[in-house]
């Protein structure tokens, strides 16, 4: 029998609910609710200042600004280099462009793909490089552009787990051609649904906001076959004041991360990712590895025992992409072309990180791990 509430792997950040009422009265009274209302404007300015970026795009969701990423810089069809060690989100947008995704596998040090094995896998119909930045850590950015400015490439980051991360003071949105967000209820600063792009040019910006509108610029003129990925009125005013309380929302998960780094150093067998100290981190996920020999016990095992401690944590990014039906036949899927990969996803569960966990929550999770 279990008695204690569920400890999930995360927990939504929620406004103050009379905030919120205030804002839907002024959205009620305005009776504007979407297409770009003044919670929108409000938002993308805000961002704008959060994030240290220039032009950022609002979306419904983070898969939406992926797929018009790939659009709006042209790229109708050839291959896009990709890491398989994400949220099919990510390999999804690829595909919706009528692009081939081709794998690359990934850094074992940051689970990002590994900028030495990119030149290999690129041919003459290469024609772009969708890195992500999983759960937040910074890819290797002057190796990746490096390779693409070589080779004419395009660089669109799927930054959807990297909201607020900054190397040397400076956020790495700006890399790249094109960045994206999901502002998701999993994530760290989240929108209910929603997302974000981002790009460096008042034109680029201007583009999507029209792709992001069916393809409308003006009343009559159809610029391109769009898509609708606008955000609404009430999920930007919820935005707003999520970004009044993100800050304190990372602290608190930067304390979780430290007690878990604590702790599992003393345990045999797991490990967890490294941080440098030029990176300031958003703590979004907090993954370990789990060692099946030196620990005593697979990484299944632990993710059902922690369960029956109703302990839910979350095997991101198992199974891999790459083998998942639409994408497992693909040449660049082999399981030999990804062994770092597979090895990473094999071992990986992502215990509960948010901002709501108790001390007494965080004691728990780790006397589970300890109590074999
Ligand atoms: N690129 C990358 C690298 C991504 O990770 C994602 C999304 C995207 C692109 C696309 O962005 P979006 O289009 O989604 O904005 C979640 C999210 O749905 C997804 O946004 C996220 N990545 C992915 C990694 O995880 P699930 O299937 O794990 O969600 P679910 O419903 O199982 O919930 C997970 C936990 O959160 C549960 O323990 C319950 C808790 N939860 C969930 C919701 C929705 C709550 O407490 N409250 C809630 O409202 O996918």
């Amino acid at each position: 029998m279990q008695s204690s509430e569920p400890i999930l792997v995360t927990s939504p950040l929620l406004p103050n609910m009379q905030e919120f009422n205030q804002y839907l009265q002024q959205i009620w009274d305005s009776r504007w609710l979407t297409n770009n209302g003044s919670m929108h404007q409000k938002l993308e300015h805000a961002l704008t200042k959060y994030l240290g970026v220039e032009y950022i795009s609002l979306f419904t969701n983070g898969t939406l600004p992926l797929i018009t990423a790939l659009q709006a810089l042209g790229l109708t069809k050839g291959e896009v280099i990709t890491t398989p060690y994400s949220f099919v989100a990510t390999t999804h947008s690829i595909w919706w462009n009528g692009l081939t995704p081709v794998f690359v596998d990934i850094d074992p040090v940051t689970g990002n793909l590994d900028p030495s094995k990119i030149e290999s896998a690129i041919t003459t119909n290469t024609v772009a490089i969708m890195p992500v930045h999983v759960y937040g850590q910074p890819c290797n950015n002057e190796q990746i552009d490096s390779i693409a400015k070589k080779h004419n490439l395009k660089v669109i980051y799927d930054a959807a787990h990297a909201f607020g991360v900054r190397k040397d003071g400076e956020s790495i949105l700006n890399w790249g051609d094109i960045s994206t967000l999901s502002f998701h209820a999993t994530k760290v600063y989240g929108t209910i649904e929603g997302g974000a792009l981002i790009c460096h040019s008042a034109e680029m910006k201007y583009q999507i906001d029209n792709l992001k509108n069916f393809g409308f610029r003006g009343e009559t003129t159809i610029v391109a076959p769009g898509i609708n990925g606008k955000m609404d009125e009430v999920r930007a005013a919820f935005g707003l004041l999520n970004l009044k309380q993100v800050d304190a929302a990372i602290e608190a998960r930067h304390k979780v991360s430290t007690q878990y780094r604590q702790a599992i150093d003393k345990i045999d067998g797991l490990h967890y990712l490294s941080e440098y100290p030029n990176i300031r981190y958003n703590y979004g996920y907090f993954p370990i590895f789990v060692d099946e020999e030196k620990y005593g016990m697979s990484r299944d095992a632990l993710y059902e025992k922690l369960k029956a401690h109703n302990i839910f944590g979350r095997r991101y990014f198992y199974p891999l992409i790459s083998t998942l039906n639409p994408y497992k036949d693909y040449p660049s899927a082999n399981s030999n072309n990804l062994p770092i990969a597979t090895k990473m996803a094999n071992q990986v569960l992502c215990l509960p990180m948010h901002h709501m966990l108790s001390n007494d929550d965080v004691e728990k999770i780790i006397n589970s791990l300890t109590d074999n």
